[in-house]
């Protein structure tokens, strides 16, 4: 079978109309239960989970199906500690005053500060970085298409992979962050897009209201 060929499409099971209406439901009510996590525990997790999330990942759809994505995974206690150091150190610069005064209001209600404790205690940094140029086959120097938005879409098949798996997630971004290209040996090409931060929720941790509030159907669609 040549890249060229076609094979059937053939992966999707058949279900009864009204299977298919309590499955989409039911993946509704699983997805809804995701938080955000700001406080971890150093509670180990098996690295066949993050395995497995990052193969799930890996199947998103991509411009050319090029697959533009690097993830690299944190375990080392002192790459981790060199992380934090460079994220606080941005981030300090940040909150003192980098941000304008409307995006520091924005993150009030979330309670987010430069102290970033969790980026050295939860088990695993997955450093997602997208790649500028690439190609689907190792070795390939082609340009990559939609980088971003293909590095998204896996973003978000990952942190569902992993709260499906159990397990609690965090999206952060330091900024600037090229930083990460160095701790993680990347090469220069690749642009970091964000740290998620993987492990099990401290047992203390809290969830700000204002994350909880998510905006209903009619506000984040039209039907026409
Ligand atoms: N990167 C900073 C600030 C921050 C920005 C946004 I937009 C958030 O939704 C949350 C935080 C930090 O991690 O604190």
């Amino acid at each position: 079978m040549k890249p060229h060929d076609t094979i059937a499409y053939s992966a999707l099971p058949s279900y009864e109309d009204g299977e298919r209406i309590q499955r989409a439901r039911a993946f509704y009510d699983a997805i809804k239960s995701r938080r955000t996590c700001r406080e971890f525990s150093d509670r180990p997790v098996s690295r066949d989970i993050i395995e497995s999330a990052l193969l799930a990942a890996g199947t998103a759809p991509s411009g050319a199906n090029h697959q533009p994505w690097h993830f690299a995974v944190i375990t080392s206690t002192d790459r981790k500690r060199a992380l934090r150091e460079a994220a606080e150190a941005e981030e300090r610069e940040f909150y003192a005053g980098k941000a304008s005064q409307e995006w520091v209001d924005a993150l009030a209600p979330l309670g987010t500060d430069e102290v970033k404790p969790y980026l050295e205690t939860a088990p695993y940094l997955i450093v997602i970085f997208g790649q500028r140029r690439g190609g689907l086959y190792p070795g390939d120097n082609k340009q990559n298409y939609y980088v971003n938005e293909s590095v998204g879409i896996a973003t978000g098949f990952l942190i569902a992979a992993l709260h499906d798996a159990g397990l609690a997630t965090l999206t952060h971004t330091p900024n600037p962050m090229k930083f990460l290209n160095e701790i993680c040996e990347r090469p220069s090409h690749e642009k970091p897009a964000m740290v998620l931060v993987v492990g099990h929720p401290a047992p203390h941790a809290t969830v700000p209201v204002h994350a909880t509030i998510k905006k209903p159907l009619d506000q984040i669609s039209s039907w026409l």
